[in-house]
């Protein structure tokens, strides 16, 4: 399969986060993408292709529009307000507080447009995050275009953002735009699968109320883990959207064997939806040394998962998230789509 990569997302570097009460370098870096990248080549999975540009107006059919627009100020807005350094935000519109005003200072606006601290800038991160979602796009168009398969090298990921917010190293929603796109080119029905360790809080509330695009997550227990306020398995939709979302919270320590039932059940309810397209929010912080997750896939798990995507029988596109283990990053995540591949 194709991959599509762009060098923009290395400018979205030299970030830091609040992690544990302490302030360190980003785990989301950009030696993620350039270590998946080496291991598409070296495995030869495919041709690597860059991506074209797109027109936002695609991300303000899942984002609110000023919440789009709101993106490319960020950091300019940041300096002449004379700070430096990482953007973000530190004061939420929280129960009790007004959720109705908007106010002018760029801490405060990116707050009203985050859930949590962890969606942080820099001088490059918008370059990144358009580059991102140009990727996501490109690759739709090769799986619409008759491709079997693509893999989108997205950096930063997506699924934490909703409509109106970001958080957890996501801005724009990658997976939920090709998703939509693919919707208005031509799909009647497609399923998103959600294999990421983190629940993926933006897309379910993007969909939440479809019936159009079903979403599947299979992740850590929200009650001790990130992002804790989503993903129980009792959200199932609701309105025209009640029935197409599905919950597999898993406890920590989850091994493959117990990871594997939540695949194989996620799996047969794809399948029922009889999706035209799947998305695979492709992230490998499941894996068993991953530095913020606590699951225990290990390696030879990543082939398995690709193969049984593959046995859906569908047209797949895979978009990347997370995955902090950067010496294996590149043999886990090239392991799903070897996997699909049949190699
Ligand atoms: C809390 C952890 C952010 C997790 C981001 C992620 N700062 N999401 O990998 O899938
Ligand atoms: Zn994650």
């Amino acid at each position: 399969m194709k991959t599509v990569y762009s060098p923009k997302h290395l400018g979205h570097s030299g970030n830091v986060e609040l992690i544990a009460g302490a302030m360190v370098p980003a785990f989301e870096k950009p030696s993620r993408a350039e270590i998946i990248k080496a291991r598409v080549e070296s495995e030869r999975l495919g041709a690597i292709v860059a991506p074209a540009d797109h027109d936002l107006a695609w991300a303000k059919k899942v984002h609110r529009a000023d919440f789009v627009d709101f993106l490319p100020t960020v950091y300019d807005r940041w300096l002449a307000e004379g700070r430096d350094g990482t953007a973000m935000p530190m004061t939420w519109p929280t129960r009790g507080l007004r959720g109705d005003v908007v106010p002018k200072s760029t801490e405060a606006l990116l707050g009203y447009y985050s859930f949590d601290a962890g969606a942080t800038f820099v001088k490059g991160t918008w370059e990144a995050i358009k580059s991102s979602f140009d990727v996501a796009l490109t690759a739709a168009g090769l799986v619409k275009g008759g491709e079997r398969a693509a893999f989108a090298l997205c950096r930063p990921p997506g699924h934490h953002a909703g409509d109106a917010f970001m958080g957890g190293y996501c801005f724009i929603n990658n997976a939920a735009v090709a998703a939509h796109w693919f919707r208005e080119n031509g799909a009647s029905r497609v399923s998103i699968l959600d294999v990421d360790y983190h629940h993926g809080n933006g897309t379910q509330q993007i969909f939440y109320a479809r019936d159009d695009v079903q979403v599947i997550n299979l992740h850590g227990d929200p009650q001790v883990e990130y992002p804790y306020f989503l993903g129980y398995a009792d959200e199932t939709g609701e309105g025209a959207g009640t029935g197409f979302n599905h919950n597999y919270p898993m406890p920590f320590g989850t091994p493959w064997a117990k990871w594997n039932e939540a695949l194989e059940d996620g799996c047969r309810r794809l399948a029922s939806y009889k999706p035209d397209i799947v998305v695979v929010s492709l992230g490998v912080d499941t894996f068993e040394k991953d530095p913020i997750s606590k699951f225990k896939l290990t390696s030879a798990d990543y082939p398995k998962i690709g193969k049984r995507i593959a046995a859906l029988g569908l047209p797949t596109l895979f978009v990347m998230e997370g995955g902090y283990a950067v010496d294996e990053i590149g043999v886990n995540a090239v392991g799903v789509l070897t996997g699909f591949e049949g190699a």
